[in-house]
């Protein structure tokens, strides 16, 4: 039924799209500044991503529903609890809200089609424990793209029109499979390898916390909370980006996937959420205090920047304010733990960090992203094993960039392969030489 659904909405933004590109394919939409090309690309409008819409003011919106209205609206797994976030992916794919039934069949399908073959754990085993998570689950990825319906169909001569089902197909049995993979990567390197089976009765990430080792209903509520905040930001960043650009040469679901999550594992992008608590602990250690004060934090972060570093979980590209996503995860904090000692720091240091940005004078956001958050929620419940947190990043991704790139095969985008110069030629443009 949702391929049926995805494929007629697809169909019909084709015909749409082609008729936009007749009627103004030569409207000029913007122009590119030279600062642009030498300073990330930033601002500079040159991907269509479906699934999510990143505005600097309001933060994300996935197909026009904030974050507060998604925990609102989807159906969740209790009553008054968190959205499931298959039913985001489900949004994400067809652009509705499924029914709660809907997604309960979207649970049990993912249930269903999570099999993941032995060799693709023996090959994630071989890898020395000391291996980052990141790369333990990359691996494990990479193992299992053995199992693409995409690239067998493609070598067996597949038609152009039928790329959008094979990617459909990939797209289901990874996310149904990813989270195996990252339980795995976490009994393997902190619980000596001792695997816990699924539990086939309960929904995507609810199971996934069990498969961890974490079966708190509040740690499940915690986990759909995260899944969903993290599962798309729109089209340009690191993750989303490389993903749709490895897809753009019709490399399959697996590969494009992957190369995402190599992106995603920088600390400017999604490693910044270990660096967030390992950066509160070093503080703490060095302040000898599980609690510091706002001007023992003021103290400790001007010291960071003198030392040349960033303030990790602060600034962003493209927002301007603080992150809606920090801020769900400050009342998930606010009902369920309000007095957590490193709780409360992560609050305390958003009191104080945002003013000494702002003094800075060049950092365009002072306020805090998604990642300032996470980790002290996770240490809550026991996760403390920081390095694997870009990994539970990583399985939420999932939802949004895999929902892109079925759109990117069922709209038939081409090959990306922008332009780029040298500065030399900057030079003779400008007549400098
Ligand atoms: N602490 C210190 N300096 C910062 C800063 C921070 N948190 N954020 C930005 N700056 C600095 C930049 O390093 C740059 O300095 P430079 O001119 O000396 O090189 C200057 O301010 C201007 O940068 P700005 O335009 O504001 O930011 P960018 O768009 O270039 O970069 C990121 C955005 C997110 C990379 C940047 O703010 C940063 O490094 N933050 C800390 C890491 C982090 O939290 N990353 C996670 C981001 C996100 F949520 C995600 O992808 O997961």
């Amino acid at each position: 039924m949702l391929k049926q659904k995805f494929k007629a909405q697809a169909d019909k933004l084709g015909e749409e799209i082609k008729q936009i590109l007749k009627e103004h394919g030569d409207t000029v939409i913007g122009e590119i500044k030279l600062s642009q090309i030498y300073q990330g690309m930033r601002g500079m409008i040159a991907l269509i991503s479906e699934t999510s819409l990143l505005d600097a003011q309001d933060g994300i919106r996935f197909r026009r529903h904030t974050i507060d209205e998604l925990r609102q609206k989807l159906p969740k797994a209790k009553e008054g609890g968190e959205p499931l976030p298959e039913a985001l992916f489900y949004l994400m794919l067809v652009g509705e809200i499924p029914t709660k039934e809907e997604v309960d069949t979207l649970s049990a399908i993912l249930q269903r089609r999570s099999h993941v073959p032995m060799y693709v754990y023996e090959t994630m085993k071989a890898l020395p424990t000391e291996t980052h998570p990141m790369t333990m689950f990359v691996v494990g990825i990479m193992a299992l793209q053995a199992e693409s319906v995409f690239a067998k169909r493609y070598a067996a001569g597949m038609s152009k029109k039928d790329y959008w089902e094979a990617t459909f197909e990939d797209t289901l049995d990874l996310i149904a499979r990813i989270p195996h993979i990252a339980a795995y990567v976490y009994r393997r390197k902190y619980k000596e390898g001792k695997i816990l089976h699924p539990d086939g009765l309960l929904d995507w990430a609810g199971n996934f916390a069990h498969m961890l080792g974490y079966d708190d209903e509040e740690f499940k509520e915690l986990m759909r909370l995260y899944m969903v905040i993290h599962a798309d930001h729109e089209g340009g960043n690191v993750s989303a980006h490389t993903t749709h650009l490895v897809g753009s040469a019709l490399s399959d679901p697996y590969l494009s996937y992957a190369a995402g999550m190599n992106g995603l594992a920088g600390p400017l992008h999604g490693l910044a959420n270990q660096e967030v608590i390992k950066w509160i602990f070093e503080m703490q250690r060095e302040l000898k205090t599980e609690s510091p004060t706002s001007e023992q934090i003021k103290q400790y972060v001007e010291k960071t920047l003198a030392e040349g570093k960033v303030v990790p979980g602060y600034g962003h590209a493209v927002l301007r304010k603080t992150d809606p996503r920090f801020i769900a995860q400050m009342e998930f904090g606010k009902k369920h733990m309000p007095d957590d000692p490193l709780v409360n720091t992560v609050w305390r240091i958003y009191e104080t960090v945002p003013p000494i940005l702002q003094s800075l004078g060049k950092v365009k956001n002072p306020w805090p992203n998604v990642d300032a958050h996470s980790g002290a929620l996770l240490v809550h419940y026991g996760l403390v094993e920081y390095e694997y947190y870009t990994v539970l990043f990583a399985v939420s991704r999932a939802l949004g960039v895999l929902s892109s790139l079925c759109w990117d095969r069922a709209l038939g985008m081409p090959i990306e392969r922008p332009k780029s110069v040298t500065t030399a030629a900057v030079k003779r443009w400008l007549n400098k030489e």
